[in-house]
């Protein structure tokens, strides 16, 4: 059954693939699932009938058969389940590479949104730039460790894995800040997920949206 997934009918990121979306894609194309997308405005996104799907009004969504899913991490991790190749068949790896899931989701990504977020409301408040100093020290300190973690590896924990899918796609969202660059072989090891065929044709599937959106 061909799952179809929602997205924002135009990113407010204008394709850069920095919306959620883009992890669930992903995750589509290094599976080789075909997937139907169906695009949603901000305001649908709050209704009544979208809200079912996602209890707070957001992307991305993914329906298959019976089944209804929210989180962008709880998709790809159900994806990465169902489908050899993005998770391990030894026990002991998988358990490390779901690790490395939620490793991306809930101690990487808070600061790096933390950030994010400050600067589209705080930015007139006195102390924005004191408080943005210090929430890329705390990024800072993240990557830090991570880079040591990662050192030369190519991937987090021997092959690709939904865990460094969802890590490289987190670590995207510092595109622009300048923080990446300080750690070369964080920026490397992105740059190596973004050159995976899978990547790219997900990043062109999103693009297009954008595209159309504009010239329509
Ligand atoms: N924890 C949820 C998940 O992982 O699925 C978070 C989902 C989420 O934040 N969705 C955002 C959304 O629907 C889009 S991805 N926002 C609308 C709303 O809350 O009303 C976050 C996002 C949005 C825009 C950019 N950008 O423009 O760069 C980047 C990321």
């Amino acid at each position: 059954m061909t799952p179809t997934i929602t997205a924002f009918e135009r990113s407010p990121d204008r394709g850069k693939g920095q919306a959620r979306d883009m992890r669930v894609r992903w995750a589509l194309e290094e599976v080789g699932q075909p997937y139907d997308v169906r695009l949603v405005s901000f305001s649908e996104m709050k209704r009544p009938a979208h809200r079912a799907l996602q209890p707070f009004g957001q992307i991305p969504t993914y329906e298959e058969g019976d089944l209804a899913l929210f989180e962008s991490g709880a998709i790809v991790f159900h994806i990465a389940e169902c489908n050899a190749s993005l998770l391990p068949e030894d026990a002991n790896a998988r358990a490390r590479a779901i690790t490395w899931m939620f490793a991306a989701l809930s101690t990487i990504e808070p600061p790096i949104l933390e950030r994010e977020s400050t600067g589209y409301l705080e930015r007139d408040k006195t102390w924005y730039a004191e408080r943005l100093l210090m929430l890329e020290d705390r990024i800072r300190n993240r990557l830090g460790d991570l880079s040591r973690r990662l050192g030369k590896a190519d991937w987090l924990d021997g092959a690709f894995s939904a865990g460094d899918l969802v890590m490289v796609g987190v670590l995207r969202r510092l595109n622009g800040s300048g923080l990446l660059e300080e750690y070369p072989n964080l920026a490397a090891y992105v740059a190596r997920g973004e050159a995976r065929p899978a990547f790219k044709r997900a990043f062109d599937a999103q693009l297009a949206v954008f595209t159309a959106a504009s010239s329509g």
